[in-house]
């Protein structure tokens, strides 16, 4: 029997589902039509980016799951109606576009690009680099992120400390956890990546008491989410020099209002949320792997653990 899978997310990236959704579905055997639009009661499953149409699951009474295309479910893992399993977005696209966003910014720093890209001209200003080795970087939240970001950095030479919310053990990286880990992660951060999810837990992890921990002039690269950040704090460290540059995806508000300081600011970089974007290619294969699993009673991949919120 064919399957009814409902696609509630937003109208710029349709025709690329459109296209590669149902090739992946017929790879893995399933029989479904995807849609978006259905009675509510037919749809089978979910397919969910945030999106401001669907906030009211309790009509879905027969669908199996939600499946994220995003890899941050803040939008809709706290949402009470949600009572089916949620699964969140982990691909190889993900992983290897962040990868590519985080390596370069920190190499920007590592390197101090911006003394030549901007610097004087006529001027022979000979300041030799630090070599990766001798460069502390840390970064917060080892999930499928973070560690392939750290691994990655670690791959380069650099000396890499990460910190996440249970205790691990990575070669070639130095795992810390828990608050006191968090203050042993910063005292030697002089540049710090955050790749932590958007939580109760995780809301100002860098405000003034943690900014004030990192090495005078540190540098911050933020993919994660805008609140991991207190703004006023960040703002009043980057003055004093206390913090030396932030590149910042990710804001509070999207798109960052345009009266933001953070826009004007000499020691800011924003980028518009681009740093890794959910691929449709790679994502339709996890999306239909996990419909395999569904219909066949397998265990769902990447479900979301509701009570921590990621
Ligand atoms: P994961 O869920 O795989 O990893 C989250 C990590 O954060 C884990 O290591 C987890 O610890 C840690 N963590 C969570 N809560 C805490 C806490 N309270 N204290 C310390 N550590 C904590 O997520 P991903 O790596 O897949 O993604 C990370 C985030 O990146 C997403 O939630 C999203 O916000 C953002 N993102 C941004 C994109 C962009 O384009 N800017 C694109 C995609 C994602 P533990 O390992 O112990 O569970
Ligand atoms: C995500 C994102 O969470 O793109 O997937 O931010």
């Amino acid at each position: 029997m064919s399957l009814t899978l409902l696609f509630s997310a937003p109208d710029r990236i349709w025709p690329d589902y459109e296209a590669a959704l149902p090739k992946a579905l017929a790879a893995a055997g399933i029989e479904a039509e995807l849609t978006r639009e259905a009675s509510p009661e037919t749809v089978d499953y979910i397919v969910y980016a945030p999106n401001d149409e669907l906030t009211d699951f309790t009509p879905f009474t027969h669908a199996k799951a939600v499946l994220s295309l995003w890899a941050g479910v803040e939008r809709i893992a706290p949402n009470k109606t949600l009572t089916q399993p949620l699964c969140r977005m982990v691909d190889d696209g993900l992983a290897l576009g962040m990868r590519d966003y985080v390596v370069g910014h920190v190499m920007r720093y590592h390197l101090g690009m911006d003394r030549h890209i901007h610097g004087l001209k006529g001027v022979w200003d000979h300041l030799t680099p630090p070599l990766a080795k001798d460069r502390p970087v840390t970064v917060l939240g080892l999930g499928e992120l973070g560690q392939a970001c750290a691994l990655a950095l670690a791959g380069l030479g650099f000396k890499v400390t990460g910190w996440s919310r249970r205790p691990k053990e990575i070669e070639g990286l130095t795992c810390v956890s828990g608050p006191e880990g968090l203050k042993k992660a910063l005292a030697t951060a002089e540049i710090a990546v955050l790749l932590l999810p958007n939580t109760p837990a995780t809301e100002n992890t860098l405000n003034a008491e943690t900014l004030a921990l990192m090495p005078k002039g540190a540098c911050i690269v933020n993919p994660g989410r805008g609140t991991l950040i207190d703004d006023e704090a960040l703002l009043v460290a980057l003055d004093s020099g206390q913090i030396g540059h932030a590149t910042l995806d990710v804001f509070r508000v999207e798109p960052l209002p345009t009266d933001h300081p953070y826009w004007s600011h000499p020691h800011v970089t924003v980028t518009p949320h681009i740093a890794a974007e959910t691929r449709a290619n790679t994502a339709s294969e996890v999306i239909a792997e996990n419909i395999r699993r569904s219909e066949a009673g397998e265990p769902l991949l990447h479900l979301v653990d509701r009570t921590a919120g990621y």
